[in-house]
């Protein structure tokens, strides 16, 4: 049995940070499908593996980990990898981590559900406009800090504040952006798909396309 089991599905990005983490480090690991459009998250099985209700869940040697932040920390202080080096450098990792899963995230990934998972009679257009204004300020911040360095906590060396940053935004295109529109986020985006081990959220996690019902 391989060493980390994610459960997880293929929409998710938050599980891709964990993923893509897990690729880039080389792990021994395997996907294990949480069917989350079927309503597994909301299951027996799954609310006592995480009571949160939410993927990523990494199962490994030291446990079960939850909240895909908890999940990079945990395997950075296990592989000690995609780290900071000093202790400054961790403050920001987590500065940028923080902001991504309140801001970034948590704008972009509700804005992308609402607009290409949820049945259209389910959508409602003032919360998706809401969204939508959020979601740009937060890429506003992203595109400015990568316009001034080459990633985002540290100025030349990718962290887990780039894999933690980047776990939605190779879905671009289902978020309704143009990539020429962000030229520093592109740019990026293309730096951490050109480091070894990189794979995109589709080919990393089982799950697509959707199957069932929403
Ligand atoms: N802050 C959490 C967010 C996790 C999250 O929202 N996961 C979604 C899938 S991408 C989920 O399972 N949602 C179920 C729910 O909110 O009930 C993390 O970073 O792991």
């Amino acid at each position: 049995m391989p060493q980390y089991r994610l459960h997880c599905f293929a929409q998710s990005g938050n599980a891709y940070k964990a993923a893509l983490m897990l690729n880039l480090i080389g792990a021994d690991w395997e996907p294990i499908f949480v069917d989350f459009f079927n309503g597994a998250g909301r299951s027996p099985e799954f609310l006592a593996l995480n009571p949160m209700g939410e993927v990523p869940v990494l199962d490994g040697p030291k446990g079960v980990v939850t909240q895909s932040g908890a999940i990079l920390h945990h395997l950075v202080e296990s592989y000690g990898q995609f780290g900071g080096e000093t202790w400054p450098e961790r403050e920001e990792i987590l500065r940028w981590m923080f902001w991504d899963n309140h801001k970034l995230t948590g704008y972009t990934a509700t804005l992308r559900f609402m607009t290409n998972f949820l049945p259209e009679d389910k959508r409602d257009a003032a919360v998706i406009a809401f969204l939508e204004g959020r979601r740009k300020i937060a890429f506003k911040v992203l595109e400015a800090r990568l316009g001034a360095q080459d990633f985002v906590a540290t100025p030349d060396r990718p962290t887990i504040a780039d894999i933690s940053c980047c776990g939605y935004l190779y879905w671009l295109d289902e978020i309704g952006v143009d990539r020429a529109d962000v030229p520093n986020i592109s740019a990026w985006l293309d730096r951490i798909a050109a480091l070894p081990g990189w794979a995109a959220p589709y080919e990393l996690m089982p799950g697509h396309p959707i199957s069932g019902s929403v």
